[in-house]
């Protein structure tokens, strides 16, 4: 690699810009680029690791057809014919693309023009159905587009942010770095985190409003009664540009009395919070999960958006209501029209008059006239037998949608599965007929937008490994086999994104928020050179738009953006004796989503090592749970086997799971095995934050834990397992409900099965249920066992640090089976500081000797958080308990 390659980071909504360099060594290194306008040179933790995640290990190299390798003629053909045959005999609609937020642009824009018009079935839906479509919904329904208002300037303008059911300190780390500095440069700025749970972000919150899960439109409900009645609505605003004002204003809205009461909050809390909304006019909503994903999350999205227009806080520097896209591309694939009720370039299913000019742009014969299967409909439908073949691209809906044992079992009987994906192997792939190997991060070549209609560049800097491919490529082949020659026939990811553009400008006129006509006539060169940019991007404004509806016209038939009356209370499911408990289920910091890139990082494994259940002391005591032990959360639809933490952050009776874990990383820890298909009628998203489920204890005969230099294959026959990568080892985590009948044949048909010959060094002791045993091979430990009677085992550390090292030390080989390093360090517990390793109790240990009191003064002692700042709000956290414990 000669010259350093500017790109944007495939992780989340954000979008940062990435500078790419090449050492001498072959490998590389990730920088923030400082000229990007998300991140202004920033990175998070998983950015700033990306270098560690490009290794080939676990690619999908080849195409397969039934488990064989072929290439891709064979693959292409093979897939063309079986879509081919099932469309003959059965009909476009028995055929269905599932595809994600993790596509390229340009990959997206074809997929969707490969449905809708030509194979002209309305079944292309995408994981965005799960993420986003509940904003989408909302926002259509109040401006009569899919807009994002704002950007994220916004948020150093703002004098108060509100982040509603978003744990942006972990899940969108940039933009929470920059509301901090935004914070230290003016101390006034307020910030209101809206959350049940305790977070990272709430931990620097000025409030957090710990309200009872699934009553936010209540909460903002009352907020609309309390700026009417105070007199704080913007009346000219609402005269001159809303509709609908009177119906809200007359629904049943609530006292704050109601609100304290039915969202379990404070009274003064609520009044703070309303004062300041009503009083402060450069107010940000950010809003994420907590609010898309439950059964009413397109009212919530509302509940919002109304008390925004009702004191005209929109369209201006330093407000607006503000959805933060989860994935890297969610907001080009609602560009490109990517969900099944879309039609591209932000055309609409329901008019007639879109429906003939896309068929006009694209020379096609026909369109489909209906909008297709949302993704859980889609599933239900391959499970009942109606759509026969599904095409699943980028995603993994086999651990993400809910109710994932009716997902795989629908799967299963699927007559066609093709998937294009990176990995070889993750819990979806094994359903697959077809594997398609894709492009991944580093290899592919493209667009994307983010969160704040940003369209970057995903530039290219390594070589495609085996026979990957781009996904639009796979595509154009299959499109071509299908007999779409002409309507295919492109060589270049440049030449689709200029008919993307081209499309957007197309009968537009104004008419239509998404126009990047502009982008109609970039050459190869422009394309490689494409710096970000917000759309719209047009001839008026060849630079890009900041924000929309600053002129206070929205995309509705009189140009009026619209209140939308919203419930304050939803019809959803209730505990009861069976499943008394609610499950909430989210994301850790170092982990993104099913971890196919980011399990490949020992610094991003460190975080968070193992799947778990968190819940309240209380309900810890009520169900005897101890921290560490395993429990077993069950709902209707499945089972977890999971370690139990136990965390005052929870509210009684809420348990959360994180989303990360599957198959491929542990026994039996899939969050989504639990939670049924439960969606929001409007918008299809899933209900993911509110299962009711039940918990016990599980009882484990024996505990224990490997750490070894290679897979174990075997690991899969325990009860429990899972598995974490360290910087030279992988560790596996174990537990049974009967132990062996004899340890040492286990342990060494686990750990010797290539090699009966090795050195083996084992100690066991019955009366105490302890066994542990050591690999030496040449004078280097090759792995290790540890078992015991309960959850109370060794620290790892030493014997971490014993696998990093090419020959032992005698005195560390002599100290292997006690667990401990003979060079002795302190045990510094879980990492907090992925990038310096710096772990919790050593932070502790500075704060309480050394008398630290703030991140800062943390960070000039032991270096935590002073690179990517990820685990500042952590860091803060440790020092108020600290503190506090001392007061
Ligand atoms: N580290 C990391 N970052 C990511 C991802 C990842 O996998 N890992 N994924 C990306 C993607 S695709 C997405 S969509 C985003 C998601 O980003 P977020 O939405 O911030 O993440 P979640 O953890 O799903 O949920 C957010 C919060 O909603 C809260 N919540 C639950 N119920 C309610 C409720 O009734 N009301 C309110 N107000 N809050 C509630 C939960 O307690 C949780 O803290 O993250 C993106 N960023
Ligand atoms: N219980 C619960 N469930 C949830 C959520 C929740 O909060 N709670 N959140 C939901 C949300 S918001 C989301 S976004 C989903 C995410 O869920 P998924 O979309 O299933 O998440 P990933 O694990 O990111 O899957 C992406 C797959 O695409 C592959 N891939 C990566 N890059 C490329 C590429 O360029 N081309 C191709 N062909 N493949 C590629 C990866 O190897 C990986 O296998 O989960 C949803 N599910
Ligand atoms: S915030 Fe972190 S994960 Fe998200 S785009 Fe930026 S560097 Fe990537
Ligand atoms: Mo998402």
């Amino acid at each position: 690699m000669n010259k350093p390659v500017k790109t944007t980071c495939p992780y989340c909504g954000v979008g940062c810009g990435v500078i790419v360099s090449g050492d001498e060594a072959g490998g590389y290194s990730v920088k923030g680029d400082a000229e990007h306008p998300a991140n202004c040179g920033l990175l998070c933790s998983k950015g700033s690791a990306l270098a560690e995640t490009l290794t080939l290990d676990g690619r999908l190299l080849q195409p397969e057809v039934a488990g064989k390798t072929v290439d891709w003629e064979e693959a292409i053909s093979q897939a063309a014919t079986g879509l081919q045959k099932i469309i003959a005999e059965h009909g476009p609609d028995a055929v269905a693309f599932y595809v994600s937020g993790q596509l390229l642009t340009e990959d997206y824009y074809f997929a969707n023009k490969l449905m809708k018009p030509f194979i002209c079935s309305g079944n292309i839906d995408t994981n965005s159905r799960l993420c986003m479509s509940s904003a989408v919904a909302g926002y259509r329904r109040a401006f009569g587009s899919d807009t994002g208002p704002g950007c994220y300037e916004d948020i150093e303008r703002a004098k108060l942010i509100v982040l509603a059911g978003s744990n942006t300190a972990w899940c969108h780390p940039i933009i929470y770095q920059r509301i901090m500095r935004a914070k230290k440069a003016n101390p006034d700025l307020f910030v209101v985190v809206i959350d049940p749970r305790k977070t990272a972000t709430s931990e620097s919150a000025d409030l957090h409003l710990a309200l009872a899960p699934g009553s936010d439109q209540l909460l903002f409900n009352g907020l609309f009664k309390y700026i009417v009645d105070n007199g704080e609505a913007d009346k000219e605003f609402v005269t001159q540009h809303t509709q609908g004002f009177e119906q809200v204003a007359h629904s049943d809205l609530p006292e704050i009395k109601t609100v304290s009461e039915n969202c379990r909050l404070d009274i003064q809390d609520v009044e703070k919070f309303y004062r300041l909304f009503a009083r402060t006019d450069r107010v940000v909503t950010l809003f994420s999960q907590g609010v898309n994903q439950w059964s009413n999350g397109t009212d919530r999205v509302n509940a919002i958006i109304n008390v925004h227009l009702l004191t005209g806080r929109i369209g201006r520097p330093g407000m607006g209501p503000f959805s933060i896209t989860g994935q890297p591309n969610a907001m080009g694939g609602r560009e490109v029209g990517g969900m099944a009720n879309q039609l591209a370039a932000h055309m609409s299913i329901e008019n007639q008059q879109h429906h003939e000019w896309l068929k006009q742009f694209w020379q096609a014969p026909a369109l489909t006239k209906t909008a297709g299967l949302k993704a859980v409909e889609l599933f239900q439908a391959i499970e009942a037998g109606t759509v026969k073949a599904v095409w699943i691209m980028a995603t993994n809906p086999a651990v993400s949608l809910p109710d994932s044992s009716k997902v795989r079992a629908a799967l299963k009987k699927c007559e066609l599965v093709i998937v294009s994906d990176c990995m070889r192997a993750n819990d979806t792939t094994q359903y697959a007929d077809i594997l398609l190997p894709a492009q991944t991060w580093g290899e592919r070549d493209g667009t994307v937008t983010n969160s704040e209609r940003c369209i970057s560049r995903q530039r290219p800097f390594l070589n495609s490994a085996g026979e990957a491919r781009a996904d639009w490529w796979i595509i154009t082949q299959v499109a071509k086999k299908l007999g779409y020659e002409k309507a295919f026939g492109y060589q270049s990811p440049a030449e689709i994104f200029c008919e993307h553009a081209r499309l957007s400008g197309w009968k537009n006129q104004g008419t239509r928020d998404f126009d990047i006509s502009a982008f109609a006539e970039l050459d190869e060169q422009a394309y490689a050179q494409l710096q970000p940019v917000q759309w719209p991007v047009t001839q008026h404004s060849p630079g890009g738009t900041r924000r929309m509806f600053g002129d206070g016209q929205y995309y509705t038939d009189n140009g009026k953006a619209r209140f939308v009356p919203v419930a304050n209370s939803a019809v959803r499911a209730c505990a009861s004796a069976a499943q008394p408990l609610m499950l909430n289920t989210g994301r850790v910091r170092d982990h993104w989503h099913s971890m196919a890139r980011t399990g490949k990082s020992a610094r991003l494994s460190m975080h968070v090592r193992e799947p778990y259940v968190e819940l309240h002391p209380d309900d810890a005591l009520d169900y005897r749970l101890k921290e560490n032990a395993l429990a077993r959360v069950s709902s209707v639809h499945g089972q977890a086997l999971l370690r139990v933490r136990i965390s005052a952050g929870q509210q009684k009776g809420q348990l959360f799971i994180p989303i990360h874990w599957n198959d491929q990383f542990a026994a039996q820890a899939c969050a989504n095995q639990l939670v049924p298909a439960r969606v929001d009628p409007v918008s299809g998203q899933p209900e993911f934050k509110h299962t009711p489920v039940s918990i016990e204890a599980s009882t484990p005969a024996w505990y224990g834990f490997v750490i070894t230099r290679r897979e174990l294959t075997a690991a899969a026959d325990f009860d429990y397992w899972t598995k974490i990568k360290n910087e030279h080892s992988l560790s596996y985590e174990l537990a049974g409900f009967t132990p062996p009948d004899d340890w040492t044949k286990m342990a060494r048909s686990l750990l010797c099965a290539d090699a009966v010959q090795a050195e083996w060094i084992e100690y066991y002791d019955p009366a105490q249920s302890r066994y542990r045993a050591a690999r030496i091979d040449n004078g280097v430990l090759d792995s290790c066992i540890f078992i015991g009677p309960d959850c109370k085992l060794p620290d790892k550390n030493g014997l971490l640090k014993m696998f990093s090292v090419d020959a032992l030390a005698e005195a560390d080989r002599r100290s292997i089976l006690s667990g401990e390093s003979a060079s002795p360090m302190a045990e510094q517990g879980a990492v907090v500081c992925a990038c310096f390793s710096v772990g919790i109790n050593s932070i502790r240990q500075a704060i309480e000797q050394r008398q630290l009191q703030s991140v800062d003064e943390i960070g000039a002692a032991l270096r935590a958080g002073t690179n990517c700042g990820s685990c500042r709000p952590e860091i803060q956290a440790l020092i108020d308990a600290t503190l506090n414990a001392q007061a």
